[in-house]
């Protein structure tokens, strides 16, 4: 067995916070506690400086006040964005202003706070901001390695005929997330299959459900279906993969419906394939969710930019690495440095990352050394009815590859 390549943890440097207010006392305060909780700091009394130098140098997060001579906190957010589509802004206003605020939001703002402001709370903030701003950046990163996300095919005939026939034969398969460490099942993650060969794939299906105006009528029946099956299981959570549009469903957010009743078991899945935009309130919804009980999980996190205001607004507790990373991991030390550096800034973040589609020893092995505790994949188990039994040992395959005979 090929031993895995060395890997270099996650970088280690502190957090770069630019800081902008035209009350120089201000700073100067702000500054002080940000140095002590480590970050270097850099200053800047008007937008315009602020602006130029955020063109010369890459910050992990920026805090700024609103009302400024020259160039505003709005301005400059607009500045920050044409240079530097990741770094978070939180904007501090003296004058709260719900239209302002609305404004910074939907330029991509990432907080907008009304003075005064506990220092501690701008630290803490400050933080958050760059940690999700490092994994954004990671993840464009990681795009730039595979190219552009590969084109999603789509399916134009019959599609009525086929959605009917789809939905009769829909059944839910589990496939186990492993706690490596400890041999133990951490969750079964919930599968869509159907065998209806023109919708082949969930996401097929679920295009077609929308296209016929029934996505909510084929989510619903989904959910059900999953939640029946999932009661039996003996793992800490049930990973269920949900579609953007799912977000903007009533019943998802019904405390008494029989998925609300369980939601402290259960992680949603949400796609970085899929865009987010369409979701308003977005914040607010994901709030509602998590107050319900539910744990939000990155889905393919390195197979598409979802960008960084929706990984912001979803703050996921849990971030699964795309199998596109996963693949031949051993054999490549890019993919390994970059899984290695997003398991680190996600412990660091308190996220927990889940490694999808580990298909040999030696991928798994690579994927233990960059720090991923939590695995899926065939190599484990391939999704099946509840609930597949582990491979704990599996012997090599002449291949490398886990067995492909049949396909579930
Ligand atoms: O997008 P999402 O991560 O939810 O999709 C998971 C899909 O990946 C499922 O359809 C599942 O069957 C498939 N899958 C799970 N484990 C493996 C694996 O080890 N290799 C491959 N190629 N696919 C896998
Ligand atoms: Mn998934």
């Amino acid at each position: 067995m090929a031993s895995p390549p060395p890997v270099r943890p996650g970088e280690a440097r502190p957090i770069r916070v630019l800081l902008v207010d035209d009350n120089p006392e201000l700073v100067n305060v702000t500054e002080r506690i940000l140095k002590r909780a480590g970050m270097v700091v850099e200053c800047a009394w008007d937008g315009i400086t602020a602006a130029d130098l955020v063109r010369r140098t890459e910050f992990d997060v920026v805090v700024s006040d609103v009302a400024m001579p020259g160039l505003d906190g709005l301005a400059l957010l607009r500045a920050v964005r044409e240079r530097d589509l990741d770094v978070p802004v939180i904007l501090v206003t003296g004058a709260p202003d719900v239209q302002a605020a609305a404004r910074a939001i939907e330029y991509g703002a990432f907080r907008y706070l009304t003075k005064p402001i506990e220092l501690s709370v701008v630290a803490r903030l400050a933080e958050e901001a760059a940690g999700i701003c490092r994994i954004a950046r990671l993840n464009r990163q990681i795009l730039a390695l595979h190219g552009a996300g590969a084109a999603r095919p789509s399916d134009r005939g019959g599609l009525d005929a086929s959605l009917d026939r789809a939905l009769r034969s829909m059944r839910i398969v589990f496939q186990p997330v492993v706690e490596w460490e400890v041999h133990r099942v951490f969750a079964y993650e919930a599968l869509l299959r159907s065998h209806e060969p023109a919708l082949p794939t969930p996401e097929l299906l679920f295009e077609a459900a929308e296209r016929a105006g029934r996505l909510s009528e084929v989510s619903r029946a989904v959910r059900l279906a999953t939640v029946e099956a999932a009661e039996r299981s003996d793992a800490q959570y049930t990973f269920m993969n949900i579609h953007p549009r799912d977000l903007l469903d009533d019943d998802l957010y019904d405390r008494r419906s029989a998925l609300g009743k369980v939601a402290g078991r259960i992680a949603l899945e949400i796609t970085e394939r899929a865009r987010l935009d369409e979701v308003h309130d977005l914040t607010a919804r994901i709030q509602t969710l998590r107050a319900m009980g539910f744990k939000i999980a990155v889905d393919d996190l390195g197979a598409g930019y979802s960008g960084l205001t929706s990984f912001a607004r979803l703050e996921p507790e849990i971030v699964k690495i795309d199998m596109s990373l996963v693949r031949d991991i051993e054999r490549e030390p890019m993919q390994s440095k970059l899984v290695a550096s997003l398991a680190s800034l996600c412990k660091d973040t308190n996220r927990l990352v889940v490694a999808e589609g580990v298909e040999t020893l030696d991928e798994r092995d690579a994927l233990i050394a960059c720090g991923c505790d939590l695995l899926q994949g065939y190599l484990f188990a391939r999704p099946g009815p509840p609930f597949p039994t582990v491979e704990w040992s599996p012997p090599p395959t002449p291949a490398g590859r886990a067995p492909s005979l049949h396909h579930v």
